[in-house]
C-alpha cells in the first residue's frame, strides 16, 4: 500500500482531532484579526477567538456562503497581504460576479499535497505520464491537477480541454497512462477513440487510471468509462472556494472519497435547521480550511449533498470518507412537485446498454403544468431496428425512470452525436421555466 503522507492520511482519530483543534484555534484568530467580515460575523454571533479551544467548538462559529464571497469581491476576503499572494483562480459563475480565490506559496503547496495524496491513492507514481485535460486558466482543474501530478513526479502532458483529435494523438504517441478530466469529457474522448478506425484501445492507448471530478457522476458512468478506456476510474473532489481539486479523493477500495481532514475540515448539516447531522446521514457539506493563508473559509456551505463515514478504510487510511455527491441543492429540479437530480436520470440511462450515455433534460411550463422532456441518444446499431424494437427500448427506459423518479418524462430518442458534447463541466439541463 502506498501513501503520499502516511502520517496525515492514517492518523488516529484523537490525534487528528487534537491537530484540527490546534489549527482551528489558529485560523479563527488569524481571520478575526485580518478580515473585517469574520470579525463582524463573530462579534454579531457573540463569539470571540478565545471561545475556540477544541475542534468541537467549531459549532459556535457562524456559517458563510457563496453570497458572502461575492459581496466581498474582489479582495475583501483576502487574509494575506497582496505581496504574499502568488496565484488567483475564479469560480465559474454564469451570472453576477465570479468568486475570486487567492493563494500564498504555502496554499499552493497544501493544494498540490492534496492532489498528490489522491494520485498516490489511485496508484499513480512518478513513472506515469499524466495527461491533464481539465481546462487551464481561472478554473482550478487544469493547474490543480498539473501541480499535483508534478509533485508526484509524473511526466505531465498539459493538453487542457478541447481539440479532441490532437488530445488523442498525443495520448497515443506519448503513452499517457493517467487521464485527468471531467467524466463527461472522458466519455467524449472515449467515443472519439471508438470512432477512430486506426486506433485500437487495447493496442494503442496505455491509459490505466482516470482522475475524474468537477461534476457529479454515477457508478454507471464509472463502469462505462472503465470499459471503454480500459482504466480504473477514480473520483476526485474539490471546489475553488476551498482550494480546487484534491480536497479529497477515492482510494483503491472505491468505497468513498477520503477528505484530507488535516487541511479541510468537513461537517454535514441539515440545510434547513443548520444543525449538524450524524455520520451516514445525508445533508449539506460544509468546509473549514485549517491551513489556508490567502483566503481561508470558515464553515463554508458548499450546497453539495452527501454523507460522511468514519473509521479505518481497508486501504489503511483513517481520513473521513464522503459518499459520492448526488448533486448540489441548487441543481435539484422540482418537477410537478417532485425532487429530481439529473444524476438520477443519468444512473438509469447508464444502466441500459442501448444508449450512448448522453442525455439532455428540458423543462418548461405549459398551461401551468411542468413539462419534462428527456433527449437520449440510442447507439447507432439499434437505429436499424424495427420501430417496434425501438419503441420497446423506449418504454423500458420510461418504466425505469418512472420507478426511480416517481414522475413520467417524455422521452425523445435521438441519433448518436446529436447532443452537444462538453469539454468541461457538462450541461444536462435547460430549465425554460426560469427564463
Ligand atoms: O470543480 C474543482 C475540481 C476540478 C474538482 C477538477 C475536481 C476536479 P468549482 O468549479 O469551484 O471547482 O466547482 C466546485 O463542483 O461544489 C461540486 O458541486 C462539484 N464537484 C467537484 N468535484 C466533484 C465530484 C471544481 N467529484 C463544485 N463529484 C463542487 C461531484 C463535484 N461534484
Amino acid at each position: 500500500m502506498s501513501y503520499w503522507n502516511e502520517k496525515m492520511e492514517c492518523m488516529g482519530a484523537e490525534e487528528m482531532r487534537a491537530l484540527q483543534g490546534e489549527r482551528l484555534r489558529h485560523i479563527v484568530r488569524y481571520t478575526y484579526e485580518r478580515v473585517a467580515f469574520y470579525r463582524q460575523r463573530m462579534d454579531e454571533a457573540g463569539v470571540s477567538p478565545d471561545d475556540i479551544q477544541t475542534i468541537d467548538d467549531i459549532v459556535k462559529l457562524p456559517f458563510m456562503q457563496k453570497k458572502d464571497l461575492r459581496d466581498y469581491y474582489p479582495t475583501g476576503m483576502f487574509a494575506a497581504p497582496m505581496d504574499e499572494i502568488v496565484r488567483f483562480h475564479a469560480s465559474s459563475g454564469t451570472t453576477g460576479k465570479p468568486i475570486v480565490a487567492a493563494y500564498t506559496t504555502s496554499d499552493l503547496d497544501d493544494w498540490s499535497e492534496g492532489v498528490a495524496r489522491c494520485l498516490t491513492a489511485y496508484g499513480v507514481t512518478k513513472d506515469d505520464v499524466a495527461q491533464v485535460s481539465y481546462g487551464y486558466g481561472l478554473f482550478t482543474g487544469g493547474l490543480g491537477a498539473h501541480d499535483g501530478a508534478t509533485k508526484v513526479g509524473c511526466s505531465v502532458l498539459p493538453t487542457s480541454s478541447g481539440n479532441t483529435a490532437k488530445q488523442i494523438m498525443l495520448m497515443k504517441d506519448l503513452g499517457a497512462t493517467v487521464l485527468c478530466c471531467t467524466p463527461s469529457y472522458a466519455l467524449y474522448l472515449a467515443e472519439s477513440i471508438e470512432q477512430d478506425k486506426d486506433i485500437d484501445v487495447a493496442r494503442d492507448i496505455k491509459l490505466r487510471v482516470g482522475v475524474f471530478g468537477a461534476e457529479p457522476w454515477t457508478e454507471g458512468m464509472r463502469k462505462a468509462l472503465e470499459d471503454k478506456l480500459h482504466i480504473r476510474a477514480f473520483d476526485i473532489y474539490g471546489l475553488t472556494e476551498v482550494s480546487g481539486p484534491g480536497v479529497g479523493g477515492e482510494c483503491e477500495c472505491q468505497n468513498g472519497t477520503h477528505i484530507w481532514e488535516d487541511l479541510f475540515y468537513p461537517e454535514i448539516i441539515d440545510p434547513v435547521t443548520l444543525q449538524r447531522v450524524p455520520d451516514r446521514q445525508e445533508g449539506e457539506l460544509v468546509f473549514t480550511t485549517l491551513s489556508k493563508e490567502g483566503m481561508p473559509v470558515i464553515r463554508y456551505r458548499t450546497r453539495d449533498l452527501t454523507h460522511l463515514t468514519r473509521g479505518r478504510c481497508s486501504c489503511g487510511r483513517t481520513a473521513v470518507r464522503m459518499a459520492k455527491i448526488m448533486g448540489r441543492s441548487d441543481d435539484m429540479l422540482i418537477i410537478r412537485g417532485v425532487n429530481v437530480f439529473p444524476s438520477q436520470v443519468e444512473a438509469v440511462i447508464m444502466s441500459m446498454p442501448e444508449f450512448t450515455g448522453q442525455y439532455f433534460i428540458t423543462l418548461d411550463r405549459v398551461n401551468n403544468i411542468d413539462t419534462f422532456d428527456v433527449d437520449v441518444e440510442l447507439k447507432l446499431e439499434y437505429h436499424s431496428d424495427s420501430i417496434k424494437n425501438i419503441n420497446e427500448i423506449k418504454s423500458r427506459l420510461n418504466a425505469a425512470l418512472v420507478s426511480v423518479l416517481g414522475i413520467k418524462p417524455s422521452i425523445h430518442i435521438v441519433e448518436p452525436g446529436s447532443i452537444e458534447r462538453s469539454m468541461g463541466k457538462a450541461k444536462h439541463v435547460l430549465d425554460k421555466r426560469k427564463m
